[in-house]
């Protein structure tokens, strides 16, 4: 079937065609024609018409240092010529990796141990699942499968990721989740909370763990998984109440902790992890995304010493896991670089101390428009809430359609975000400077400002 389009691109033609992109209407998409980014330098994209976009979304939540940085890019070109490939089975282990995984634990809270590395944040989970069962089986207590996640969290798309993941629509295609995962409430103050405080709601939905808990047998339950900060699921920030309530069940049943750093971690939320932000102790923390700024795939699974202990035990044996990139040199090497600038720009801090409290105050000026009933951030991560009615904090009708009306306002001024039903969300570079954040929340307001037209005169 051809799908020619007079108006497409050479480019556009070959997508429509033969892509197959993730999570969208394909049918749809080969109608529309695709946006071909093209190029891109510091925190801005440009397509193949050579329109410019601001990338208030890092990409994927994942160009931390922005685009075009020269020690990435000798990184990676070093280490393709020194050693492009090499694997870390069969007792190898390369520099790159090797390196990565002490630099890794020196930034991870003190009781992380050892990291596991692959491709992404999915394979982070689904190796977290993995080591979960392992763990228990060896500590010969093999009935604990059971894990509990959130509804509406992201833990990737493969199997497991998807399962331990709370996405409807992606349970609705294909059977899922797996067995043994359960889903309860997430800690949505602004969605859910109703007329409860946002503390009282946040011990509310840690309640829910340990229901859950007694209603499965802690006997039986083997690990709780969730994001710091719910990045897809809508920049949901939980109450201050909610993790310590949080931790304090995990420890008295005696279930592991897993933390989804996948977008917290790495200097997100002002601190090298969410966990720190938080102060969550956890037993496993997959990471991704910002590990390498996004420049190639790699991810991993940082392990706490009570899980290591059991692992690495001497009683352990081989662990049969462990993909083809582990510890891929190429990735490894532009991480190490990652992790560097970093730490000599001192940009965690510079998120933490100077421009997260500016970016959190230029949003709240938008609190004031009549279309937002919340604007909430955490260093650079933030969601604003659109509403019909700001005292009710009551919805559209239309399921996310003032939403995607609005980022694709958004897409016309030339800013780059992402909605998730009717909220907005944003992730921008950590390098984003003074300047360029007004320029952000500029267009926002002016994408509000035209949307709420739009919806005036529809
Ligand atoms: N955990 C979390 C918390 C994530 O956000 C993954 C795991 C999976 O990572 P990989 O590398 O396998 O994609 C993610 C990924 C979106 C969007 O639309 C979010 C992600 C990926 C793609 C789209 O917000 N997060």
């Amino acid at each position: 079937m051809s799908t020619t389009q007079p108006h497409f691109s050479a480019l556009q033609q070959d997508a429509a065609e033969c892509l197959f992109h993730p999570f969208v209407d394909n049918h749809a998409l080969a109608q529309r024609g695709a946006r071909v980014i093209q190029r891109a330098e510091g925190i801005y994209i440009w397509d193949e018409s050579g329109k410019r976009y601001l990338d208030a979304f890092a990409g994927l939540w994942c160009v931390n240092l922005g685009y075009g940085r020269k020690e990435l890019i000798d990184a990676a070109s070093a280490q393709m010529a020194e050693l492009p490939y090499y694997n870390l089975f069969f007792n190898s282990a390369n520099p790159p990796a090797a390196e990565l995984a002490r630099k890794v634990c020196e930034h991870a809270p003190d009781h992380i141990r050892r990291v596991f590395f692959c491709g992404s944040g999915s394979e982070a989970n689904d190796s977290v699942l993995r080591m979960v069962r392992r763990y228990w089986d060896l500590k010969g207590q093999a009935q604990k499968r059971h894990i509990i996640a959130r509804e509406n969290g992201y833990h990737g798309s493969t199997i497991a990721g998807a399962s331990l993941g709370g996405m409807a629509m992606m349970h609705k295609q294909g059977g899922l989740p797996l067995p043994n995962i359960h889903h309860i409430a997430q800690p949505y103050w602004f969605g859910d909370g109703g007329e409860m405080s946002p503390d009282a709601f946040g011990l509310h939905c840690a309640e829910a763990l340990e229901k859950k808990i007694h209603q499965i047998g802690a006997e039986n339950v083997a690990a709780f998984i969730a994001e710091p900060i719910q990045g897809a699921g809508g920049v949901i920030i939980p109450p201050a109440t909610y993790w310590p309530a949080i931790q304090k069940i995990c420890a008295e049943h005696d279930v592991l902790l897993i933390a989804d750093e996948v977008i917290c971690g790495f200097g997100r939320t002002g601190a090298w992890f969410g966990c720190d932000t938080f102060d969550i102790k956890a037993d496993l923390m997959p990471i991704a995304k910002g590990l390498s700024s996004g420049y190639l795939p790699i991810g991993g699974v940082m392990m706490g010493e009570r899980v290591t202990d059991v692992l690495c035990g001497s009683e352990a044996g081989e662990f049969a896991h462990g993909f083809t990139y582990s510890g891929h040199p190429v990735c490894a090497a532009v991480a190490l670089e990652t992790l560097r600038i970093l730490e000599s720009e001192r940009i965690i801090e510079h998120v933490a101390q100077n421009i997260g409290p500016l970016f959190a105050n230029r949003l709240s000026v938008l609190e004031a428009h009549p279309l937002v009933g919340e604007v909430r951030s955490c260093g650079l991560i933030a969601a604003i809430e659109l509403v019909e009615h700001k005292a009710t904090r009551s919805r559209f009708a239309g399921n996310g359609r003032v939403g995607a009306l609005c980022r694709d306002i958004a897409l016309d001024l030339g800013l780059v975000l992402r909605a998730t039903g009717d909220t907005l969300l944003l992730s921008p570079p950590l390098v984003i400077n003074a300047e360029e954040v007004d320029a952000l929340v500029s267009l926002i307001a002016e994408a509000l400002d035209r949307c709420r037209l739009a919806l005036k005169t529809r």
